[in-house]
């Protein structure tokens, strides 16, 4: 008999028919997005879960799901799925890293240019019908090229990043848990500086790190005091990582040049002071949204579910110590 599977939200056509290839297949094709309750109420016939980033997977909703055997989440961050609660439980939880890095490093840095140069209050002003013609002070921003970028969290988009900015001849510093060895900081032409240090020296600092407990508000009133005056700050990362009140503040008094936000405390919420600053950025969690990225995603998390529950190992599987269930 075929596992069943519960696709949480919509995916892509090639993604469903090579999960009906394998399993039984109820997908939210309509996307229209699942209350917990209905979550935990969809998935409690069923032997594995395909979901969004957005899906809370916890330890109330795992014990409604007796026959759960795998969480394969669509995105390579993980922090809405509780996966020690899915070890406990024998439940097999995976990601999708590798496939969308050079999609967020594109992006970030389309947002670095974005915010340096003031692109989208530009466009919004042109839209507004307040343009009047050009002249010698308009709109006038920081250059990219020659600026110092300041990356937190030196992981595989970090180090993507890094990449592009070397192309437009910035300076690179970067943060990170565990500092790079002497070949990967050479290959990278990063130096290695404490957060606090960081902060101070940066034109552009650049959040790719994890959400986690210990990096909510990694960002918060104090950091904001330690950046540069003309500093601008982006975060691709995770909403919560940055104090979004303490940001709305630092940007209203000017207190550094503006910032660039793809992701949000309480997203789809967001903090209505960002509306009202013209020195800010935003954009809905995109960052990996290209076509062949989010394809590949979707993909990739279909095949780390068919893998778990055809021949119990999956690929990219984020908890290797679990005993699955049988
Ligand atoms: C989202 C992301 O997953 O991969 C991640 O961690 O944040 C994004 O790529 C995207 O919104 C797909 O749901």
């Amino acid at each position: 008999m075929k596992p069943h599977v519960l696709v949480s939200r919509e995916v892509f056509d090639e993604t469903i028919a090579m999960l009906e290839a394998r399993c039984e297949v109820e997908s939210n094709q309509a996307d229209v997005r699942y209350s917990s309750e209905e979550l935990a109420a969809k998935l409690a016939d069923k032997d594995g879960a395909v979901v969004s980033t957005a899906d809370r997977i916890d330890a109330a909703l795992l014990d409604r799901c007796p026959r759960l055997k795998v969480v394969s989440n669509v995105g390579v961050g993980y922090n809405n799925i509780d996966v020690v609660a899915c070890t406990a439980r024998g439940v097999m939880a995976t990601n999708t890293p590798g496939v969308l890095t050079d999609s967020v490093a594109d992006y970030t840095f389309g947002l670095v240019i974005a915010a340096c140069r003031r692109m989208t209050e530009a466009e919004n002003h042109l839209r507004s019908g307040q343009w009047g013609g050009t002249f010698l002070k308009q709109m006038l921003g920081m250059d990219v090229h020659g600026a110092t970028l300041g990356i937190i969290g030196m992981g595989r988009i970090g180090q993507a990043v890094a990449r592009r900015a070397r192309g437009f001849d910035m300076r690179i510093v970067y943060h990170n848990r565990a500092r790079l060895d002497a070949a990967s900081e050479h290959e990278s032409r990063s130096a290695y500086r404490s957060k606090d240090d960081l902060l101070k020296e940066a034109d552009v600092v650049v959040l790719l790190i994890p959400y986690s407990p210990e990096t909510h508000h990694l960002i918060g009133a104090r950091e904001l005091e330690l950046m540069k005056p003309g500093a601008i700050l982006v975060n691709v990362a995770r909403g919560g990582i940055v104090d979004d009140e303490a940001l709305v503040a630092a940007l209203r008094r000017g207190r550094i040049r503006g910032a660039a936000l793809d992701v949000y405390e309480n997203e789809p919420r967001f903090h209505p002071g960002f509306l009202e600053l013209k020195n800010v950025v935003l954009s809905p969690h995109i960052a990996s949204a290209s076509e062949p990225t989010r394809k590949a995603m979707a993909n990739t998390a279909a095949r780390n579910c068919i893998a778990a529950l055809t021949e119990g190992r999956p690929p990219n599987l984020l908890n290797p110590e679990v005993r699955a269930r049988a």
